[in-house]
């Protein structure tokens, strides 16, 4: 019996491991339907870079490999997309880093308040060897990271008062990403920081079950902020990276060619991301002046006072991330300075 189980077992390993290699040999790319979930809505940077990835699969699949996109969070929010990646129910998506501090804490040192000052260090950083590094820290966790997006610097709205100076925050219920980094940020500044999913922050806003929040001009424009938030505040405090990841479950099964398209997919879509965001960015204040938010640029000297409050939440992210990794990281953005 043992005998019989184990000659079974044998040959069933064998079968598969050839069938494998023939099925890959024979048809490099088979048909695959590939659902792929993002936060915000279709009109944003986020669901156009999205509908590009999706388009450039189709091409160099030959319409093989389709990719399905879902926005405004209806597969979840960025927290439960993850999960769903990781356990195999779910192919790929797209979301903030922030996001996946609790599953893999070295996606914190993004968070650092300002690490960088213009997009093109955090490019350099972000696809460098250290971004690298702490993209394929997600592999042990069931996630692959594929690239880096960008969801761009992040500024406060609210509907109370503009920010101007540090005691302005003084008592704000400002929404943050569920994220220690974000949460000791504004209450260190004096605001009152409450974590919620991005799925949630426009009705909380509505309802004024939140003051205000924070997110780069695009997404304020594009969520519609500007029918329920007042005043905008430029204060640039951190850079956000979105990270395009897959469920590695899914991805080990894939043939090299078809991990190839996507992965070249997602370079090209990453690229366009990029222009259109800051193309889109470098308008979105004066499209969201004319929505009728109040806008005022933060002094350099209220900033400088920002900057020091929130210095002890550097020390949550080096917690988070470890010494050495941080210093690193450090050194790479001072290396990309201009
Ligand atoms: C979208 C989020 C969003 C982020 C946030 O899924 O939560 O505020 O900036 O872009 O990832």
């Amino acid at each position: 019996m043992k005998r019989l189980l184990i000659g079974t077992l044998t040959a069933a390993l064998l079968g598969s491991t050839l069938g494998l290699g023939h099925a890959q040999a024979a048809d490099d790319i088979r048909p695959r339907m590939i659902r792929f979930g993002y936060g915000l809505n279709e009109d944003s940077n986020q669901g156009r870079a999205a509908k590009l990835l999706a388009e450039e699969i189709a091409k160099a699949s030959g319409g093989k490999l389709k990719v399905r996109t879902f926005g405004s969070a209806s597969l979840g929010s960025d927290d439960q997309m993850q999960n769903a990646l990781i356990g195999g129910a779910q192919e790929m998506m797209v979301g903030s880093t922030a996001t996946l501090v609790g599953i893999t804490p070295e996606m914190a040192v993004w968070d650092t308040p300002f690490l960088f000052s213009d997009p093109h260090q955090a490019d350099q950083v972000l696809d460098g060897p250290v971004g690298r590094q702490i993209m394929n820290k997600l592999e042990e966790k069931g996630l692959v990271g594929l690239v880096y997006w960008e969801n761009g610097f992040r500024n406060v709205t609210n509907s109370t008062r503009p920010i101007e100076k540090l005691e302005d925050f003084d008592g704000i219920k400002l929404r943050v990403m569920p994220n220690p980094v974000f949460i000791d940020t504004f209450k260190l500044m004096g605001a009152n920081a409450v974590p919620l999913p991005f799925s949630e922050l426009f009705t909380a806003l509505e309802t004024e079950a939140v003051d205000g929040q924070e997110n780069p001009y695009n997404t304020i424009l594009s969520s519609k902020f500007y029918e329920v938030q007042k005043f905008l505040s430029v204060t640039n405090h951190v850079y956000s990276p979105w990270i395009v990841t897959a469920s590695k479950r899914w991805w080990d099964g894939l043939s090299q060619t078809e991990q190839g398209i996507i992965m070249a997919a997602a370079e090209k879509a990453r690229d366009a991301e990029r222009e259109d965001t800051r193309r889109e960015a470098s308008q979105a204040l004066a499209a969201l002046k004319e929505h009728g938010m109040q806008v005022n640029e933060v002094s350099p000297e209220q900033i400088r006072r920002m900057r020091e409050r929130a210095q002890p939440a550097i020390q949550t992210v080096i917690d988070s991330v470890g010494q050495e990794l941080f210093d690193q990281v450090r050194a790479e953005a001072e290396k990309a300075e201009r």
